[in-house]
Parts: structure tokens; sequence; C-alpha cells
């Protein structure tokens, strides 16, 4: 028996039959402030319903993994602190010692596989960090992109990391990187990266064709879909990169490495850009829970 528990909500979804739409939750414990992260948190797992889907947030809470939150867990987990940042290396490690994590891109694409849930909304993946030559630091999202099939809806890499090596590694690891709607891949906070998406589809069933015809081929590991932000909600590429400039010198000059650098890097933006860059945030995770769940109805 794998050890995942299912919420109520989440068990009477797939045993119906009805799409559902993963959730990560280090987005909440790490990746903005309280009580932002609660409402995020809410606002989303709401998109996720207005679409007719289920929404199952993932997380470790001591030691059992969950898919699918009650309100107070959700809320508990927002204002708490000690939560681990989870990915694959220390997901067994967080269960064995009965311990509270929440998880990243990777983890919550482990979760979900073993959970039976096919389709998972982030708002960014991690990817090769600007400097990963001398610091060696990529994220562990990319691996499990190659490995583990779950498509991931998001709005691209972090436009912290360097986009061009994340884009080579992925086309390394063999993963489908998939334009929606768009011939660029997009860059979180804006719509362009100046970067060509490798792949384009247009509509949420071309999506469910892919992951369906990859099943069929027996290929491993997921689908990896960029979602531009909505128009209105994005921060143009010229205004965010002194910000993105401004917070790396920093992170540098204070050695901060390892899974600090991502937190650290997007509460920098957030002081830096005075809040726009979390408004923006929040906006992207919404819309990449409405075609998640779009997706996951197609399947
Ligand atoms: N998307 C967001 N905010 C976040 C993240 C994604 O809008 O904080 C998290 C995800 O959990 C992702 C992690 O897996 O950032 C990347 O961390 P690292 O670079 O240490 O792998
Ligand atoms: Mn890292």
């Amino acid at each position: 028996m794998i050890p995942v528990t299912h919420s109520p909500a989440v068990a009477a979804a797939l045993k119906a039959g009805r799409p559902v739409v993963a959730l990560e939750s280090t987005i909440i414990t790490h990746g903005m402030p309280w009580p932002h992260n609660v409402e995020t948190a809410r606002r989303v797992e709401a998109a996720v319903r207005a679409e007719g889907a289920e929404p199952a947030t993932i997380a470790v809470l001591q030691g059992v993994i969950h898919a699918g939150l009650e309100d107070d867990q959700l809320e508990a987990m927002g204002a708490a602190s000690g939560f681990l940042k989870l990915s694959r290396a220390d997901l067994g490690y967080a269960v064995a010692r009965r311990m509270n994590g929440s998880t990243t891109v990777a983890a919550t694409m482990i979760a979900a596989d073993r959970a039976g849930i096919r389709v998972f909304a982030t708002g960014g993946i991690g990817g090769v960090h600007r400097g990963a030559e001398k610091t060696y630091d990529i994220s562990a999202d990319l691996h499990e992109l190659a490995r583990t099939p779950v498509c991931v809806v998001c709005a691209g890499a972090k436009a912290i990391l360097d986009l061009p090596k994340t884009l080579e590694t992925l086309e390394t690891l063999g993963v489908p990187v998939v334009g929606f709607g768009t011939d660029e891949f997009p860059a979180f906070w804006s719509r362009s990266s100046g970067l060509p998406a490798p792949l384009r589809l247009d509509e949420p069933a071309d999506i469910a064709a892919l992951i369906r015809a990859r099943q069929d081929l027996r290929l491993d590991g997921g689908v990896l879909v960029g979602n531009p932000i909505p128009p209105g909600d994005e921060i143009a590429a010229g205004e965010i990169n002194p910000a993105i400039a401004a917070a790396i010198a920093e992170a540098d000059a204070l050695g901060v490495s390892g899974k600090a650098l991502t937190p650290f890097l997007l509460s920098r933006m957030l002081e830096l850009t005075e809040g726009r860059s979390l408004v923006a945030n929040i906006a992207l995770v919404e819309n990449n829970a409405r075609l998640a769940a779009r997706i996951a109805a197609a399947l």
C-alpha cells in the first residue's frame, strides 16, 4: 500500500472519474508571505472548482502524505513555520520521521502520481539557476519531469533562473515543453522570454491527446505546459529584470544557496517590486489552475 491519504472530496472525485488537479504547497510555506499564501491557496482551489474539477493540495503532515487538505489544515500550514521544503531526496525522510513538510514541484509530482492524479498546477517550476556552471544548482523538478507521468501546468520557469539552460536541460531529459497558445516559452512574471517554446498547442483537448499518445508509447515522464500570465497581470521584462539582477546579486553577496535560494529570491523580488511580483504571482497561479482543470476534464 502506498501511504497517501486522500481527502474525502478527492477520493470521491477519483472514484467517480471526475477531474482532479493536484496543487503544491511549497508555494504556501516558502513562496509567499502570510496571509497572502493562505488567501492564494484558497483562491486557487476555488478556481479549480469553478472549472468543475476537484483540487488536491498536497502536503506532508506528521509524516502522512495528504492528497487534498481540509481548509483548517491549509490555514494552519500557511501560518506555521518549520515545514521542510520537500523534494524527491527528502520526501521519504519526512515520512519516516513523521515530520511536516510542503511539497515542491518534484515531490508534488511523485505524490500526485501515487495518488492517481495526472494533472498538476503550479506557478513556475524550478530550473537551472544562473551561475549553475559554478554552483551546479539545478532544480530536482527537471529530473522529476523526466521520470514521473504527471502533466505540470506552469507560467514558465521563474525568470530568476537561466531560462536558456533550463530549456536545454529539459530537452536533454526528453521532457516535452508546450507553449499553450504561444510560440514562446513564458517567463513567469512576463509573457515573453524571447525563447521559442519547443512545441505549441492551443486547446486543452490537444494537451490531453499528447498525454495519451505518450502513455500509449510508454514514454516515461511528464509534460510541461507553459501558460503565459494573463496580459493585464504581467510585469514587462524590462521592468522586472533590474529587480532580478539586484536580488541575485544580494543572494551572491550573502552566500545564499541550496534550498534557501529560490525562497530568498522570491521574497526579495516582492520587496524590490513593492509587492507587484506577488500580485503577478497570484494571478498566474490562478490562471494555471484554470487551465489544469480544463486539461484534467479533457483527459
Ligand atoms: N511556483 C511559485 N512559487 C514557488 C514555487 C513555484 O510561484 O515558490 C516553488 C515550487 O515548489 C518549486 C520550487 O518546485 O519553488 C523550486 O525550488 P528549487 O529551485 O529549490 O528547486
Ligand atoms: Mn536548487
